[in-house]
């Protein structure tokens, strides 16, 4: 029959990793009675963590779908990883989810990939509850710890609970919405209710009031409702929160120790009877700017936030149903292959075990399996109704590698294998670049990448090397230079025959025309690769016949495409051809191609040619207690420090840092920070490379030439 849309609950667990979300997960499922033993993340059994590489590792690298009844709820919970290099599997996860629920360890506080999964919910605006998981541990501080959230996070994060006993007899928390005192036994599960102790009812209350006055404030009815009787009745209560919550101006704050099974019913209480359902949350946005209501009546459409391909299944697609219903033998159309899906089967999911649905209504998870061509970010709807839900915003790529060709047999394999999984993963970028001969793989992280390699390897059984990317560099000149070039060629019959002068100059925007040249017409190309070429025909009187002057730009292009310094592509200069020589009859479009290339050539290297470098703008938040070895890490990486904030207790760098010294970068990071810093980057700009690393690089290059 389906849940109705008003009983369904998207929730996802955020949280820096290790703070306990795959724990928390198996608690809420041992609780609401999904399942019948808890499994622990040690023991390799928890239904989240069900991969092999996942309990080999130990941590959570997919997000994994589950689902527990409480109430009348059905709680869909989603469980992503807490390590940097899976956000896009936090994000396709975000983009489903109607409730956040961000884990914080009390023993560590706010960490810093809570502080950037932080910026992921404000983007998503999605309503979020915290959690302070590990109370239970010996140096667990809950007043740190929200002091912490409420300073990054501001003070919409408030305490509905506080412990009285955290640390190792941690079994006691004040609630105080219920007004009472829950005491766990030694294994958790459901809590006695008590009634506050005296010594305890003064903080409780006033706690209690900052919650009625939340109530109060978030609508007006409530407000005047407030102020003539002094007080809410619990309904109005719960109703003001419920507004509260939705517009993200009330983050309520729990306790927890998932491995104890203490916390989780209670938090599930809470979702089911105050969080928003889908349809409480705003409409889906779509591509042509409208926006469409969550409403089961409404004609089917559903969304693929993820896919991945298991060995004996095939392809597996994960989508949310953002309106109508679906149902086993549906037919659907997808809008961007312009092809029609049939839904099989539809499934509900606890990790890797399924169970078939008659139907899944607008608002709910499921899962499906064997679709054709659908893939992540696809929109599956009625035919003749193609409007399409907004696209995942995937994070951009923050490294890269190349990878060592196996044998031609081997690399169509591999291809079909890479080009696969980027399909699931939209976080994972394959490149086959011409210009430097590799394939290049761009990815999140050194992590992210080496779970690629495992699946290409266990997978798909093909052997994957990584090797260093090379760098994509630029050529360009520094001064001017004029020079003529004649090519003639003599043999047997016709020869060929062809004379230009040429002056080369560093283009840059708005310069003057060509001193004492009469332009005829200029050609201005924008080259792909970044930067311009700018070409001057000032031929007066018929030196060159007109008709050569495409032949002369084209010999021009090929050294532009192959530069003199280091056969990189050359950029922003202007060329212009004032004098020439034709002969009647051996002149042609192939003399004088060879002509211009060559006086190009010899141009370009009496112009004091410069290389350029690419340099990505790079963003590092790191805790201020390893701000002086992320600093003197940067200081061996021809870093340019471009600015520095506090935000809280931790510190935001802003750099520029040529791409040549980001290898491995985010490996490095993580080891000399402990994991206590996260970067971002994007490309930023071409500047020149200094001339010893020049010279290099010149050196290296003239001698693969001779070689060859
Ligand atoms: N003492 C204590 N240990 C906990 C608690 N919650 C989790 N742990 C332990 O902390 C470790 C990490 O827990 P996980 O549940 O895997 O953490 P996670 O947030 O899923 O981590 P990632 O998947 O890496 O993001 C495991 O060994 C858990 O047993 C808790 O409340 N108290
Ligand atoms: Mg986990």
């Amino acid at each position: 029959m389906g849940y109705d849309t008003k009983d369904i609950r998207n929730v996802v667990l955020l949280g820096h990793s290790g703070s306990g979300k795959t724990t928390f997960a198996e608690a809420m499922l041992f609780e609401a009675k999904a399942t019948n033993r808890r499994g622990t993340v040690l023991d390799k059994t928890t239904t989240s963590d069900y991969t092999n590489i996942e309990q080999e590792r130990g941590n959570s690298l997919f997000s994994t779908l589950l689902h527990a009844k409480w109430k009348d709820s059905k709680i869909n919970i989603m469980d992503t990883p807490g390590s940097d290099d899976f956000v896009g599997e936090v994000v396709s996860s975000l983009k489903v989810s109607d409730i956040a629920v961000m884990l914080l360890n009390a023993r560590s506080g706010v960490e810093v990939g809570t502080e950037l999964l932080w910026e992921y919910v404000e983007k998503f605006k999605t309503p979020t509850l915290f959690v302070v998981n590990h109370l239970d541990n010996e140096k667990a501080d809950f007043d740190t710890t929200v002091e912490q959230a409420q300073t990054r996070f501001g003070k919409k994060v408030v305490p509905m609970q506080y412990p009285t006993n955290q640390g190792i007899g941690f079994q006691t928390i004040v609630d105080a919405l219920r007004m009472v005192m829950y005491v766990f036994k030694d294994d958790g599960g459901k809590p006695e209710k008590h009634p506050i102790p005296e010594s305890e009812i003064g903080k409780a209350q006033e706690m209690h009031n900052q919650l009625v006055e939340i109530a109060a404030e978030n609508d007006e009815g409530l407000m005047e409702k407030f102020f003539e009787a002094g007080s809410l009745s619990e309904e109005e209560l719960t109703m003001g929160l419920r507004i509260a919550i939705a517009n993200q101006q009330f983050f309520p704050l729990f306790c927890a120790s998932s491995e104890r099974n203490m916390g989780s019913g209670r938090i599930m209480g809470f979702i089911n009877d105050i969080c928003p359902s889908p349809a409480e949350r705003p409409e889906a946005e779509l591509t042509n700017g409208d926006t469409m209501k969550c409403d089961t009546s409404g004609p089917a459409k559903l969304f693929i936030y993820k896919t991945i391909s298991e060995p004996q299944v095939g392809m597996v697609s994960y989508f949310k149903v953002y309106s109508g219903s679906i149902k086993a033998g549906d037919e659907l159309y997808n809008s961007r292959t312009r092809s029609s899906e049939r839904i099989n089967q539809v499934f509900t999911a606890n990790g890797k075990n399924r169970t078939g649905e008659s139907v899944l209504k607008a608002g709910d998870l499921g899962v499906t399996v064997k679709l054709k061509e659908s893939q992540t970010n696809d929109t599956l709807g009625l035919k003749g109704n193609d409007l399409e839900i907004t696209p995942i915003p995937f994070p951009a790529s923050r490294f890269r590698t190349a990878v060592n060709p196996p044998s031609k047999n081997d690399m169509e394999k591999l291809m079909k294998a890479l080009y696969q999984i980027q399909s699931e993963d939209p976080t994972l970028i394959v490149e086959q670049s011409k210009s430097l001969k590799q394939t290049l793989l761009h990815g999140q992280g050194q992590l992210h990448l080496d779970l690629i390699k495992y699946r290409i390897e266990k997978v798909y059984n093909i052997q994957m090397e990584f090797i260093r990317p090379k760098i994509e560099y630029r050529e360009t000149i520094t001064k001017s230079s004029n020079d003529s070039y004649r090519h003639k060629k003599q043999s047997g019959g016709s020869g060929q025959f062809g004379e230009v002068h040429m002056r080369i100059e560093p283009w840059y925007e708005g310069m003057p025309p060509p001193e004492g040249l009469n332009v005829r017409s200029e050609e201005i190309e924008d080259l792909p690769w970044g930067g311009k070429l700018v070409f001057d025909w000032c031929i007066v009187g018929g030196s060159i016949d007109a008709k050569y002057s495409n032949a002369i730009k084209k010999g021009v292009m090929q050294k532009m495409e192959e530069g003199p310094l280091t056969g990189s592509y050359c950029r922003d200069i202007r060329v212009s051809i004032y004098d020439g020589k034709m002969h009647p009859v051996d002149s042609n479009d192939m003399a004088f191609m060879i002509a211009a290339a060559q006086v190009f050539k010899n141009n370009f290297n009496n112009a004091r040619p410069q290389l350029m470098e690419p340099i990505y703008d790079l963003d590092i938040l790191c805790s201020g207690d390893v701000m002086g070895d992320v600093m003197g890490d940067l200081q061996t990486r021809r870093a340019i420090i471009m600015g520095m904030e506090a935000e809280g207790h931790y510190q935001k760098i802003k750099t520029k840092v040529p791409l040549a010294e980001l290898y491995k970068y985010s490996s490095t990071l993580r080891s000399i920070t402990q994991g206590k810093a996260k970067f971002t980057r994007a490309f930023a700009e071409y500047s020149p490379v200094p001339s010893d690393v020049q010279q290099k690089l010149v050196s290296a290059y003239q001698g693969t030439l001779e070689e060859a």
